[in-house]
Parts: structure tokens; C-alpha cells; sequence
């Protein structure tokens, strides 16, 4: 079968002509396809998909002694890999979807690093019959929990283990050891566990990867991953403004600043990249690459999910979703270069801070928002663990983030030391190591956001965080006059602080209402 463009052909069109799931391009230039004379079943695990992950994936596993089959829905790309970066390595193309899971040893496991969402239930489709009972399909992309939770249930049915398996670290996490997170059938994972932690990433004698859970427990953790990342890099860039738009900072001088911070509580994967965008030169202009590039940022979807998935529930992770919106108001440069030429901001910045000092506060502020929202997704992860029924281990979770992935940072040990130490623990800043360290930085904090919103620059992650730090430590909020205004308006009861909790109130506040309350429930 051919298409002219496969890229955009969408698979349950594309695989209906053709039972074998094989997209054949006209632009193959390589007439002989590559299959590996192996006809017995000889691979430890195949992998579907052959664009960034999957073939990085594929060439770290055969690098640690693994034979490893290969498919993708493009045939070509099977041809060109096995005759390029695969040639002499333990890796066998398959040319059709029968011949693939004959290389496989039995039970077969089958990865599929394809687009999330309709591509991978269509290869799942085509798998099935292919596969016997005990047989492991494990999705490797970026797939939300509850499709995850739903494919389980059904392969569950026909005796097949699935395993949605969150994995992070881009190409070359990929390629060298990538941080894993698995979740699904439990049946899976001793079959597993021998491949999965030997290709992840490992820290401190310890593989970047564990078991998550049940259901889509891997693919949730993985999603609060990427929700922490929008965090850390919306934070990164508030800082990146503070001092460009306070101190008048060039992008070099500010990337030495960032390497600095890097060799302190700041080290991060994160840090260091941005030290390294913030040096580099655009080859066309002769400006720093950063100014150049034009600031509205694009979005997955990841950081969305994790955010509709904290109201689910009831996750106060506000500053996550608060980096979402960041990038969506960024996304909404017309209006803004409109908006810029009518609203004015503040008339008067007031002096320069002094620069070394105002550095350091910054950084410190940097911390303490960065902690904050490592809270918030610990969080999160307890609140969804009781509501989904996993049992989480967040030691072991901060451990699987400490290397591999995007968001890798020195401080994970700290968030796996307070976890390990007190598994119940409610909420990472009641830490003694956490609650010292935002008790140390919270004056620069302060000072840092007042600047921000004295001077007009725009630092949405910081001020949230802060606010949850002001709101999660209030003994009082003001939610008193929220509920007395909901049960004005619509006699939806209160507590009272001298009463028993449970027991519900309701005021005549006009003269003209009954004593009639709507029921009491939360949504
Ligand atoms: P992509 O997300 O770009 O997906 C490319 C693969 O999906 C190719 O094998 C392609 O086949 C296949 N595919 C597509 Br697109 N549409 C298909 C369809 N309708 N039917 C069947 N196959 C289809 O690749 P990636 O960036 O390597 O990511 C793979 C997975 O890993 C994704 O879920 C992604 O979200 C996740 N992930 C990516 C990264 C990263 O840094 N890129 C990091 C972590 C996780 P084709 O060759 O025939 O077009």
C-alpha cells in the first residue's frame, strides 16, 4: 500500500486497507528492505515506532545486550533504520505486523512509542489477535491515565497484560537512560522489570524507574512530571525577566548567573540548559538567541491535563496551572502588542536594587516557588492516589524523577529523604528539611514579588506560589466570608468554629428567607 504524505495519514484509514498496519512511502529511495534473516523468536522486546523515542529506546536497549525487534507504521522508516543507526547492532525490522511478533520470545513484549491517542488503541486493534495469553503490550508515550486505565481493563479481558509506562528524558534520556514510570497490570512487571531498569537512567546505584502502580497510576505520575515541568520552566523564565527587566541584564550575563546558581541548591537540568540557551548567539543576527525568538510558547496538552486533573481532585495546585495559563496568555501576542500600546503599567520603577543582593533574592525566590510547586504535585498525587485507589510510593517516585528526565534535579533527594522518612508525610513543606528552607528564603521571596508587582513584570509562578505558601500556612482564611455569602444567596449552610464538624448552619440573613438549606455536598 502507498500514501503520498503517511505522516498525516490517520492509522485506522491508513491500517483498513492493509491488515498489517504497513504504510508504505513513495519517497523511499532504498528499494530492498532490511529484515533480519532471523526468522525463530529471538528478540527480548520489540518496540513500535520508530520517531525520536522509539528509536533511541531501540538503540539503548540492544546497547545493554537486548535483542530488540522493530516496526513503525511507515515501512521505510523500518528500512531506513535497520540500514542506518541499527546496522550491526542486535535489531531486527520487521516488515509486517505478523513478522514482528514472530521475532518475539515469549511472553512478548511489545512497546509502542507512536503519537498518543487514536494511533496507539489501532496498533493495540492490530496486536491483540497477534498475541498470546500473558503476552505485554506497554505504551511508552505520552498517554492521558484514563485511556490508560481503559485499555488495562479491556486487554485485561482477552488474558493480555498492559502496561502504560510514562517515560521522560527526550531524545537523549531516550538514548542513555531515560526516567521510566510504569503503571498497569502488576502481572507485567516481573517480566519487565529486568529490561526497564536496566535501560533507565541511574542515580546513586539506583535505576530511575520503579513500579508506579496499578490502572494509569504511571501515566497520572508521568502527567504531574510534566505538569511540575511547565512549572520549573515558567519559574526559570520569571527569573530570567526579574533580571533582564529589573536589573537591565544582558541574556550572557544572566546564562553565568544561571550557571552559578547551578552549582547550588538550584542544580537541575533545567538550570543548566537555560544557562547554556542564555550564552548562545544567533548565528543569522549576531543577538543572543533568546532575543530572537519569539515569545509565545506552544503546549502538548500535559500541563492542561494536570491542571483539569487537580480540580478532579481537589488539588490546590495553582501554580501549575498557573504556568499553563502563562503559556497561554503568551500565546495571545496580537492582543498583547495592542494591549501594550493602551495599558499602562506603573509610572515610577523606583531605583535599581543593588545587583549582587537583588541576584540572590531572586534566587532564593526561585527556590522557595520551585519547592512550592513540587508540593503541589506531591500533593496532587496523594489526593488522586485516595481518590483512584493506588498506593503510591512517593520516595520512590521522587527517586525515578532524580535522574533521566526533564525536570532531574540535586534536591529530589531531599523529597525522597522526607518521604522515605515519613511515607504519610501530607504535604512536602511540613519536611524539617523543606519547611527551614522556605522559612530561610521567604523574606527574598517577598521582596522579589513586591518588586515584580511594583514594577509591573509579569511573574504569574512566583506570586502563586507564594500564595499557596500564604494560604496552605493560614491557621484562618477568608473562606469564612465565602460561605456565608453562599449561604445568603442560596442557603448552602455553614460549619461554625464552635460546633462539632458535620453539623451544618443555616441563617435567615434578609427576614425574608425560610428555613429551608440546600443539601450539603462538594463537587
Ligand atoms: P511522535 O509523537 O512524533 O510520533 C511518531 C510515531 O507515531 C511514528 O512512529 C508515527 O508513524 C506514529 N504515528 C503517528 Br504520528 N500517527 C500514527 C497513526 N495514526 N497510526 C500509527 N502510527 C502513527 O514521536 P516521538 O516524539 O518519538 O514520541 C513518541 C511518544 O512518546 C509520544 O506519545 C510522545 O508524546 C512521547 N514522548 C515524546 C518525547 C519527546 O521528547 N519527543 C518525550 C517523552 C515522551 P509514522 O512514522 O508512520 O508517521
Amino acid at each position: 500500500m502507498t500514501e503520498s504524505d503517511p505522516r498525516t495519514a490517520d492509522l485506522p484509514a491508513a491500517v483498513t486497507d492493509d491488515q498489517t498496519g504497513t504504510v508504505r512511502s513513495e519517497a523511499v529511495t532504498t528499494p530492498q528492505l532490511i529484515v533480519s534473516p532471523v526468522t525463530e523468536a529471538a528478540a527480548d522486546i520489540g518496540v513500535i515506532g520508530l520517531a525520536v523515542m522509539g528509536e533511541n529506546l531501540i538503540l539503548n536497549m540492544a546497547s545493554r545486550g537486548l535483542t530488540v525487534a522493530a516496526f513503525n507504521r511507515t515501512i521505510s522508516k523500518v528500512d531506513d533504520f535497520v540500514a542506518g543507526r541499527a546496522q550491526g547492532l542486535s535489531i531486527l525490522g520487521a516488515d509486517d505486523l505478523p513478522t514482528f511478533v514472530s521475532l518475539l520470545k515469549s511472553p512478548r513484549k511489545v512497546m509502542l512509542m507512536v503519537k498518543a491517542g487514536p494511533a496507539v488503541d489501532a496498533f493495540i486493534d492490530m496486536l491483540s489477535p497477534l498475541l498470546d495469553s500473558g503476552d505485554i503490550i506497554i505504551d511508552g508515550g505520552n498517554t492521558h491515565f484514563p485511556d490508560t486505565v481503559r485499555r488495562e481493563k479491556a486487554l485485561a479481558e482477552q488474558d493480555i497484560l498492559f502496561v502504560g509506562a510514562g517515560v521522560s528524558g527526550g531524545e537523549e534520556g531516550a538514548l542513555t537512560g531515560p526516567s521510566i514510570m510504569p503503571g498497569g497490570n502488576p502481572d507485567a512487571w516481573p517480566a519487565l522489570k529486568p529490561i526497564f531498569q536496566d535501560i533507565a537512567a541511574q542515580v546513586g546505584g539506583q535505576p530511575c524507574c520503579d513500579w508506579v502502580g496499578e490502572g494509569g497510576a504511571g501515566h497520572f505520575v508521568k502527567m504531574v512530571h510534566n505538569g511540575i515541568e511547565y512549572a520549573d520552566m515558567q519559574m526559570i523564565a520569571e527569573a530570567y525577566s526579574l533580571l533582564s527587566g529589573v536589573l537591565g541584564l544582558s541574556a550572557p550575563e544572566i546564562g553565568a548567573i544561571f550557571e552559578d546558581w547551578n552549582k547550588g541548591e538550584l542544580d537541575s537540568y533545567l538550570t543548566q540548559i537555560t544557562a547554556e540557551i542564555l550564552k548562545k548567539t544567533c548565528g543569522d543576527t549576531g543577538q543572543p538567541m533568546v532575543d530572537v525568538i519569539l515569545d509565545t510558547a506552544g503546549q502538548k496538552g500535559t500541563g492542561k491535563w494536570t491542571s483539569v486533573t487537580a480540580l478532579d481532585v481537589g488539588a490546590p495546585a495553582n501554580t501549575i496551572a498557573e504556568a499553563v495559563f502563562a503559556r497561554i496568555l503568551s500565546s495571545l501576542k496580537d492582543q498583547r502588542v495592542e494591549a501594550s500600546k493602551v495599558l499602562r503599567g506603573p509610572d515610577d520603577a523606583g531605583e535599581k536594587p543593588d545587583r549582587d543582593a537583588f541576584v540572590e533574592q531572586v534566587r532564593q525566590a526561585l527556590y522557595a516557588s520551585k519547592i512550592c510547586s513540587y508540593a503541589q504535585g506531591f500533593q496532587m498525587m496523594e489526593l488522586a492516589a485516595a481518590e483512584y485507589g493506588w498506593k503510591l510510593d512517593f520516595g520512590s517516585i521522587a527517586q525515578m524523577w532524580r535522574g533521566g528526565c526533564i525536570i532531574r534535579a540535586a534536591f529530589l533527594d531531599k523529597i525522597k529523604a522526607a518521604f522515605d522518612g515519613n511515607a504519610a508525610l501530607p504535604n512536602l513543606l511540613l519536611d524539617g528539611y523543606f519547611t527551614g528552607a522556605i522559612g530561610t528564603s521567604q523574606m527574598a521571596w517577598r521582596q522579589v514579588v513586591a518588586a515584580a508587582a511594583l514594577r509591573g513584570v509579569w511573574t504569574p509562578a512566583f506570586s502563586s506560589a507564594l500564595a499557596y505558601y500564604d494560604g496552605y500556612r493560614s491557621e484562618r482564611l477568608s473562606a469564612n466570608i465565602l460561605q456565608a455569602q453562599r449561604d445568603y444567596f442560596g442557603a448552602h449552610t455553614y460549619e461554625r468554629v464552635d460546633k462539632p464538624r458535620g453539623e451544618f448552619f443555616h441563617t435567615n440573613w434578609t427576614g425574608r428567607g425560610g428555613s429551608t438549606s440546600s443539601s450539603t455536598y462538594n463537587a
